[in-house]
Formats: structure tokens, sequence, C-alpha cells
């Protein structure tokens, strides 16, 4: 849960795929600390807001917005729910059929964050997908979208597209690589080759992706420090030294 499984792709490799120091690099009690804010109490419920297809639909906030798209079935609602684990009660749906989400459902972390879970794009796709990824990749709150790659099929075009024009849109986003209990070292090292070959100088892209099981929990710690840094909510000294801010 708290380790970054990057690490143990590194080992095979003869050059760093990344800069170490220049990136994301929280140490144990910060995984524990970030872990904390997706814990609810009384004073900091966890809970779901609404559902919508339209941006009249949306809630009106403040809190800052982290959105996750990605394929049909590649694991947004499976993610939410893991990081959602100690709210057993929001129920989030998961299905092995294509399409099972079919609007933007937001979920309310206290006062601090809103996590925004998207239909899938691909096979099962609403046919007012872009009408709905428009109008949410567009909120002002908006801080960062996680655009989701299934580790065990890799890059497809559709996502190819999507990573495009996540950076023609100038929208700061970063790769999840889901399902990793189901990929082997190989085709993650393949995964990172392919977004370093077609993201050649990303400006908006985080160059650093991030691995995780929703099943087993890996890269999980990992992932909510992050998301805690880029809400505001988390401080880290050697942190995030891209040129997007945070
Ligand atoms: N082995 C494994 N299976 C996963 C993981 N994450 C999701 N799955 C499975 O992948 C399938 C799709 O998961 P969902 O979370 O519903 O996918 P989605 O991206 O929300 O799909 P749509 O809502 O249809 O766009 C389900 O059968 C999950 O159990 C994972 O980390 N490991
Ligand atoms: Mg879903």
């Amino acid at each position: 849960m708290y380790e970054n499984p990057y690490q143990k792709l590194k080992q095979y490799l003869e050059i760093p795929l990344l800069d170490d120091d220049r990136y994301f690099t929280p140490n144990i009690d910060t995984l524990v600390e970030a872990e904390k804010l997706f814990i609810p109490n009384p004073s900091h419920p966890i809970k779901f807001i609404t559902a919508g297809i339209g941006k009249e639909k949306f809630p009106n906030h403040d809190l800052p917005e982290v959105i996750f798209m990605g394929r049909s079935n590649v694991g947004k609602s499976s993610l939410l729910k893991a990081i959602f684990n100690y709210v057993p009660e929001l129920r989030i749906k998961t299905s092995k059929r294509a399409g099972l989400t079919k609007s933007a459902q937001f979920y309310g972390v206290g006062s601090k964050l809103c996590l925004v879970d998207m239909p899938g794009y691909g096979f099962g796709q609403p046919e007012w997908f872009e009408d709905v990824v428009h109008d949410c990749l567009r909120r002002r709150n908006c801080v960062r979208t996680f655009l989701l790659i299934d580790g065990k099929i890799g890059f497809q075009d559709s996502d190819d597209i999507a990573l495009n024009a996540l950076e023609s849109y100038r929208i700061p986003h970063a790769i999840v690589m889901t399902k990793i209990d189901k990929a082997t070292d190989a085709r993650l090292l393949r995964n990172v080759l392919h977004l370093r070959n077609i993201k050649k100088s990303p400006i908006y892209c985080y160059r650093q992706p991030f691995f995780v099981s929703s099943h087993t929990f890996e890269g999980l710690g990992y992932l909510l420090a992050y998301i805690a840094h880029i809400t505001g909510n988390l401080r880290i000294d050697h942190s995030d030294m891209n040129h997007i801010s945070n």
C-alpha cells in the first residue's frame, strides 16, 4: 500500500526513466498522514455529492476537484472504491461489463476536495460523453485529471487520442496505470516507454506515472499522497518539481 511500484520496475533499467530527484518522493510518515484525509469522521464526512451529465447538474462548490477518466472498464470506479475503502457505505458500483458508469459522479472529502468518477470512453461510451468530459475538465476548480490506462492491456489508440487532447486543451493531467496485479513488469515497462515516446516534451502531463491495483491496494498510498498534495492538503518538501504548478 505505501510502496511506489515504480521502484520495483527501476531495477530492470540501465538508465533510469525518470530523474528521481525531480519527482514526487513522499516518505512513510507523509504517506500515513495523507491517508488520514480519506478516513471519515463526524467533522470530516466523506460522501456522494451528486451525479450529472450536464453542467447545470454539477455541484456549485469551491472544493478542488480531481477527475478520473479513461476507457470503459479500465477501473475508474474501482479505484474510487479503493480510495474510499474506509467508507464502505458509499457503495460505488463496478462491473466486468464496459459502460457501467453513465454520468459524472462527484464525491466530497470533507471540506477538502472532491473526486469525480467519469463515464468511460470506447465501448459502451454514452453518446453525450464528449460534452460531459468537456464540461467537467473545464471546471475552474478542477486541479488535476487522472487518465487511467489498463496496465495489462497498455495504451490503445483511444488512449493516445485522449492524451493528446488533454495536452492540446492544456489540462494538467497525470497517468495512472491500473490493474497492476494482473500486469507483468515487462508490460508495465513497455507502457512507460510508450508514454515517453508519445509525450516527448509534455507540458501539462506529469512525467511520473502512477501504478495501482484497486484489488491489492499496491501503489494506493502513494497516489493518495499525490492527491492530497495537489489539492493543497499536504505539504511535502521534496515534492513534485515539474513545471506545471504543484
Ligand atoms: N485484477 C484487477 N481487476 C480490476 C482492478 N480494477 C478494476 N478491476 C476490474 O475491472 C472491471 C471494471 O472495473 P470498473 O471499476 O467498473 O471500471 P470503470 O472504468 O469504472 O468502467 P466504466 O464505468 O464502464 O467506464 C471490474 O471487473 C473490476 O473488478 C484491479 O486493480 N485489478
Ligand atoms: Mg465506472
